[in-house]
């Protein structure tokens, strides 16, 4: 029991040493009092080792789980019927990767989930369905497969389905990250539904044309635009798709953007679409946001931390931060939305990438 205990620094500490800390840290333990230079190397890491895994979800395995949950639970008594995508590196605590959250949510036909708003800012990516809708502070949007839908944080939504069949879409939300800065707070709407005001469409008239109305100054830092229709990206990545100038790691990427300030169309969450074309065999990469995928077209692979994982239309898929990864599309044009913290990242200055070689 003689022999020299090594500290974290590496340095070797005799045990009488080693004893003496010990009793001391307990003694300052009772003064709410905690030596950093036990815990140092721990909590500043020369480079991002998350807990988030990645990770991936084939819909055809996942649907018949959400279409029981249509059987077990209504929509009204769930207030949103939603399956977690939970990150298995980190079970339990609602979220994919350590910042945001996901889930897919199902509505039926007829169903209505109430009106209510809270601090946490949405996304919803429309994955199977068309002709339910959200309305956002008393707005309408009726959802194709593959839209984009932003519930600013605070603003009043409601959604439901007036069509015949079941609609799934994958719910993106900055839970985690609200949960960190303790600023959560929920109020639900009195009515099942908040009364329309405007028309439907009328926020993408108005604000999703390149233009804006006269002296416009938006109210909240999100965008204006709360769908971004799915036809109108994919005829833009079409048009663009022309000129052939694929970027060796993204493909055919764009981000969606405030038209209000060019920023995100979320201040918190990052969201992106990108076109693969047939054959595309993708460089390796990195960043330090960590990224959830849907797939609205085609299928393909990615490989990512050295393993392969296989994707088709529907699919989820979560990079870690700064874990190395590459897409490819043997067989044909794929197209995957993504999003990720990016948009928090940025304006703290943090972010980093490194466009690598190839896997
Ligand atoms: C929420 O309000 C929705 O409005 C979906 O559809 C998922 C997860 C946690 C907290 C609020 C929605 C949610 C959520």
């Amino acid at each position: 029991m003689n022999s020299p205990l090594v500290a974290d620094s590496g340095r070797v500490v005799e045990p009488s040493v080693q004893q003496a800390r010990q009793a001391y840290y307990q003694r300052i333990g009772g003064s709410k009092l905690a030596p950093l230079w036990e815990v140092l190397s721990a909590l500043v890491i020369k480079e991002p080792k998350s807990a988030c895994q990645p990770a991936l979800w084939h819909y055809d395995d996942v649907r018949p789980y959400i279409m029981e949950a249509g059987a077990l639970i209504t929509a009204r008594e769930a207030e949103r019927r939603v399956l977690i995508l939970e990150n298995p590196g980190m079970p339990g605590q609602s979220r994919i990767t350590t910042s945001l959250y996901a889930g897919l949510q199902l509505i039926l036909p007829g169903e209505v989930a109430p009106s209510h708003r809270h601090a946490q800012s949405a996304l919803r990516f429309v994955v199977e369905g068309s002709g339910a809708y959200t309305a956002v502070d008393g707005e309408k949007t009726i959802m194709e497969e593959g839209d984009f839908v932003i519930t600013p944080s605070w603003t009043w939504h409601d959604h439901g389905n007036d069509s015949d069949k079941p609609m799934v879409w994958m719910d993106g939300l900055d839970i985690p990250l609200i949960q960190a800065l303790d600023c959560s707070f929920l109020e639900r709407y009195p009515e099942e539904m908040h009364p329309q005001t405007r028309p439907a469409g009328d926020a993408l008239a108005r604000y999703g044309n390149g233009l804006l109305p006269l002296d416009y100054e938006s109210p909240r830092l999100s965008s204006p635009v709360f769908n971004y229709p799915y036809r109108r990206t994919r005829e833009a990545l079409e048009t663009m798709r022309r000129s052939q100038e694929w970027d060796p790691i993204h493909g055919l990427k764009v981000q969606y953007v405030n038209p209000v300030t060019g920023d995100y169309a979320m201040p918190t969450i990052a969201t992106f679409m990108q076109l693969l074309p047939k054959g595309f065999d993708g460089d390796s990469y990195q960043s330090t946001d960590a990224t959830v995928f849907s797939i609205v077209e085609g299928e393909g692979y990615s490989m990512i931390g050295g393993q392969r994982y296989d994707w088709r239309k529907r699919d989820v898929f979560v990079v870690p931060s700064w874990v190395k990864h590459s897409h490819h599309a043997p067989n044909g044009d794929a197209v995957l939305f993504s999003y990720s913290d990016r948009a928090v990242q940025k304006k703290l200055g943090l972010w980093r990438e490194s466009r690598g070689n190839r896997q």
